[in-house]
């Protein structure tokens, strides 16, 4: 039976960077969840339609799924494509829906932020691009959330999910599906997975950090059942509710374990982790570390070496943030170039208009127009391809790279928890004071141009301003952003690199301290904080 049940709005439902992002706790609160689906059904009219949902199995999501299998049954939804047990990775939501031609999909994740009780849970919204909802779309979404009075939703039992295939739920069929089979077709299509399979079975050693998250049995599958990986090379490979109290978040810092091992003696020819819903990745070599920019420039540079590449890329994206270095890349490739705000939204557009092929982000996000999200395991697969053709170490193709294009040495700073209202001032406070940088002098560097970040979307016309930047003569940058994803306060970002043309085994931290001194200064980030410095450095 289907029933209608009266609501009151919250007031808090506005998506950010990637999907709505808050406390479990928040989520948890009564018809929070039931509101917010109601809200973008109401906006996206689904019935008779088909749609793609999982999640990366943190606390909340099997509850969760079962509230987004009875609304949408109540709400016409023709089927729903289901990833067994309710898990599902964002890449491989988005190849599902690109490859069934469904009408969209939901993820249920707050991606790399902490799981649990007390940690953050999450919802991504995809339409039939098999990428994110434009942000036009989610503020009707968010308008809708504001005046919600009612929701629909059938009352049956709860339906389970471990079998694999196709069973009614009212009016509804739901189909549970095994989502790593494709996934795995879908990789084999574009890497050289032979060459893989040599090189492992002639004794290269990896590791893989699946941070207890949802990779975890597609990385089993795909590097030790499929390549040939030493079996145990695949580390936290089952997805736990609260990722076994890890911050699932693929960094330096996050990822201790796996950078414990890269590190230490005897450690393995090659090391990566992927994020709570496997779309980010972090690449390590022995004793070294690959930095997201540089990650995307450099297989950029080798995209001939890739079977499903070596007929040509039409060009690459990046979000502002991130550092140049692959711009130089496309210079030297003479092909396109865009930067673009943060967010993968931002790059669907150029990629199903064929301007782009591969794109990234500083935040640990890679990936190419086989989907329309950013994909941990494709970049993971992506460097084990190049490491197969060319016979070279992740150090040795990083420092080759930097001798032809130079090095951006680069480092992102964030000053976690401030209150909303100072960040805002503090942002408001910078915008004010950017016209009278422009020219100046300061710490060592020229300012070429100190602006806001504005970018207008070639395909719908759209114009998006995001985050500040000041450009330096000698090619260095400092960027503020305010997150969009931080589930509670407010989050200031600070992206500072340094190009060198040169000098290419500096420390990074001392490279761009003259960069963090101006930052700090022109910002007023210690006054209006209260902070020295920065909570996180990545
Ligand atoms: C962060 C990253 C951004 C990324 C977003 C979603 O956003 O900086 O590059 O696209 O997370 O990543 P923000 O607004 O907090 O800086 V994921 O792995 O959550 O989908
Ligand atoms: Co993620």
């Amino acid at each position: 039976m289907i029933e209608i049940i009266k609501t009151t709005p919250y007031t808090d439902q506005k998506m950010g960077t990637a999907g709505l992002r808050k406390k479990s706790k928040v989520v948890m609160q009564e018809h929070y969840f039931e509101n917010f689906l109601q809200s973008i059904f109401n906006v996206i009219a689904p019935e008779g339609k088909t749609f793609v949902i999982g999640g990366d199995g943190r606390f909340y999501n099997s509850i969760a799924i079962q509230k987004l299998i009875k609304m949408s049954a109540a709400n016409g939804v023709k089927k729903l494509i289901v990833g067994k047990n309710g898990y599902l990775s964002t890449p491989a939501s988005s190849n599902m829906i690109l490859k069934n031609h469904t009408d969209g999909g939901f993820v249920l994740t707050a991606s790399h932020n902490p799981g649990g009780e007390n940690g953050d849970f999450g919802i991504k919204y995809a339409t039939e691009t098999g990428g994110q909802c434009s942000s036009q779309v989610s503020d009707k979404i968010f308008e809708q959330t504001k005046n919600i009075t009612e929701f629909k939703i059938l009352q049956c039992e709860d339906i389970k999910l471990d079998t694999l295939g196709s069973q009614k739920v009212g009016e509804m069929e739901v189909e549970i599906v095994d989502p790593i089979t494709d996934y795995v077709k879908l990789m084999e299509s574009i890497f050289d997975f032979d060459a893989i399979k040599k090189m492992f079975a002639n004794g290269f050693t990896m590791r893989f950090d699946a941070m207890n998250a949802v990779t975890g049995p597609y990385a089993i599958e795909i590097f030790e059942n499929v390549l040939g990986a030493a079996k145990g090379s695949v580390l936290n490979a089952t997805p736990k509710q609260d990722f076994g109290g890890l911050h699932p978040d693929p960094n330096l810092v996050y990822a201790k374990e796996l950078v414990d091992i890269m590190y230490g003696e005897n450690a393995p020819d090659f090391g990566a982790a992927n994020d709570g819903d496997g779309d980010r990745n972090m690449i390590l070599g022995k004793k070294f570390f690959v930095t997201p920019s540089d990650s995307l420039a450099i297989l950029t540079d080798n995209y001939a070496l890739i079977p499903a590449y070596k007929g040509g890329i039409f060009g690459v994206a990046k979000s502002m943030a991130t550092s140049t270095a692959v711009a130089r890349v496309a210079d030297a490739h003479k092909i396109g170039y865009y930067e673009v705000p943060t967010g993968w939204k931002y790059f669907v557009n150029l990629m199903d208009s064929k301007r782009i092929t591969f794109c990234g982000e500083e935040s640990f996000g890679t990936g190419s127009s086989h989907i329309r999200e950013k994909d941990g395991i494709w970049a993971v697969l992506f460097w084990l391809n190049i490491i197969a053709a060319t016979g070279k170490s992740v150090e040795e193709i990083t420092t080759e790279h930097w001798q032809k294009y130079g090095r951006s040495y680069y480092l992102r700073f964030d000053f976690d928890g401030i209150p909303t209202d100072i960040a805002n001032d503090l942002m408001k406070n910078l915008e004010e004071k950017l016209p009278s940088l422009n020219g100046q002098e300061m710490n060592g560097f020229k300012i070429k141009l100190a602006e806001v970040f504005t970018y207008n979307d070639p395909v719908d016309h759209s114009s998006t301003s995001n985050g500040m930047r000041i450009l330096m003569e000698d090619g260095s940058r400092i960027v503020f952003r305010l997150s969009g994803t931080s589930s509670s306060g407010a989050t200031l970002r600070v992206y500072l690199e340094k190009l060198e043309r040169n000098k290419f085994d500096a420390n990074p931290r001392d490279m761009v301290d003259e960069l963090l001194k101006m930052a700090m200064n022109i910002a007023e980030i210690e006054k209006r904080t209260g902070k020295k410095q920065a909570d996180v450095t990545t």
